[in-house]
């Protein structure tokens, strides 16, 4: 029996993934309504090839369940926020949902953290809970990869790292994980398997506040950004991101500062990478400003943001560029600007529409934050506006970054 404890975007797909590829899987959550939508077939949220897959794990006998399972594997897949003042990775949800295992688990069962954690957090934080209970477990870390918009698919064909004590343990992880992981598995040690996590994603962190960087050299200079990245690009050995009004996720804009939070003063080109990418959305607000005076507009309220969600196609908007502008205006005393996302179902800002029409309809500047397939597929119906492509996502004569 494998124990998914935490039923979120990873550990959802995660526990469907194992269970429709023959492993007996008992998912649990300290949130009920999950485990009721979910005892009700219903998804907690969308991914392409999410339904089909939820049919195969029902029918392999997936259970939801508030109790605690007794399993010989545990994967632990719960949020690791970080704590916005130390910049140090907070490992409360972990520790907790550990502490919950280790009270039910049998000897030598083996414990999987897939949360993204700082290198070092286990050794500090989860062997002491270990070693005090006095239960014999196996820790292991194997860190998901995967992207929201295309998870199931990536969990199938990414490769992954599994960081162990001993290689039994990690014998055994591995033809788990190889049931439905179809890339290669590497095994390594515990601590080289939270380093190299982190590792990833600060670097396209970085590489992405370069091209916000090289967004703003160019704009000061009166070059095109796009232009000399697709140049530059074509060279072998250079692959440029794309600027953006900011970085947002869960992941690429939070696991950067847990080095900066572990290493300060080491740490320096990933802090400098991070204010970088945190200034975008303050810069968008400048270019909004500068395009309305091009335009001779003076009516704030006649300005609409088009997507709240932190990327293209996804419905999740944590730490999302445009909800940083918001708040960046809201702090300059500024009046809230007209919002509508297609993903967005609820009110979750001050002034929100929720039709693509009624939104085209209310203003004169429209500032593309998202680049979603709607607004690409639909263009023609706001060519007549101004427009501000954040993302260069539209084909047609607008202002960019
Ligand atoms: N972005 C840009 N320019 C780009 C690419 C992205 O501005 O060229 C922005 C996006 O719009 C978004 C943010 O960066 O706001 C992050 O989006 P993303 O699509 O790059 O990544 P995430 O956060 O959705 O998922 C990342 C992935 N990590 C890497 O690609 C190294 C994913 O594989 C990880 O599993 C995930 O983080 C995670 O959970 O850690």
């Amino acid at each position: 029996m494998i124990g998914v404890v935490g039923l979120g975007y990873i550990g959802l797909p995660t526990a469907l993934m194992l269970a429709a590829s023959g492993n007996e899987v008992a998912g649990t959550d300290k949130n009920g309504e999950i485990l009721k939508s979910l005892n009700n077939r219903q998804l907690t949220f969308q991914e392409e090839g999410m339904t089909e897959l939820f049919g195969r794990a029902a029918d392999n006998g997936i259970l939801f369940t508030s109790e605690m399972p007794v399993a010989d594997v545990y994967i632990i897949s719960v949020p690791t926020p970080y704590d916005k003042g130390s910049k140090k990775v907070d490992m409360s949800y972990v520790s907790a949902a550990f502490e919950d295992v280790l009270e039910v688990c049998p000897k030598d069962s083996i414990i999987v953290i897939e949360s993204t954690v700082s290198p070092g957090s286990i050794d500090k934080v989860i062997r002491p809970l270990a070693d005090k209970s006095e239960k014999e477990v196996k820790i292991a870390h194997a860190p998901e990869r995967i992207i929201p918009g295309s998870m199931i698919c990536e969990l199938e064909h990414n490769s992954r790292t599994i960081g162990t004590d001993d290689a039994e343990t990690g014998h055994a992880l591995k033809e788990i994980y190889g049931s439905f992981c179809k890339g290669e598995i590497i095994l390594t040690d515990i601590r080289s398997a939270e380093m190299s996590k982190v590792v990833e994603n600060t670097f396209r962190d970085i590489n992405i506040a370069f091209a916000n960087e090289l967004a703003k050299i160019c704009r000061s200079d009166g070059m095109d950004v796009y232009e000399i990245i697709r140049i530059a690009n074509n060279h072998p050995r250079v692959n440029i991101l794309s600027p953006g009004p900011g970085v947002g996720g869960h992941c690429i804009s939070v696991d950067p500062w847990f080095l900066v939070g572990d290493y300060p003063g080491l740490a320096n080109i990933i802090l400098a990478a991070r204010k970088i990418n945190d200034s975008m959305p303050e810069f968008v607000l400048g270019r909004i400003y500068e395009i309305m005076q091009e335009n001779h507009m003076t009516d704030i309220s006649r300005v609409g943001l088009y997507g709240l969600t932190y990327k293209e196609d996804v419905d999740d908007v944590r730490e999302s560029p445009s909800l940083q502008l918001l708040e960046c205006m809201k702090r300059h005393l500024a009046p809230p600007l007209l919002c509508y996302d297609p993903y967005i179902k609820t009110q979750i800002v001050d002034k929100q529409v929720f039709e693509f029409e009624k939104f085209a309809e209310s203003v004169d500047l429209i500032v593309i934050m998202v680049g979603h397939k709607e607004i690409v597929d639909h263009f023609a119906y706001v060519r007549n506006k101004v427009v501000l492509d954040t993302r260069k996502c539209v084909d047609a004569k607008v202002y960019y970054l």
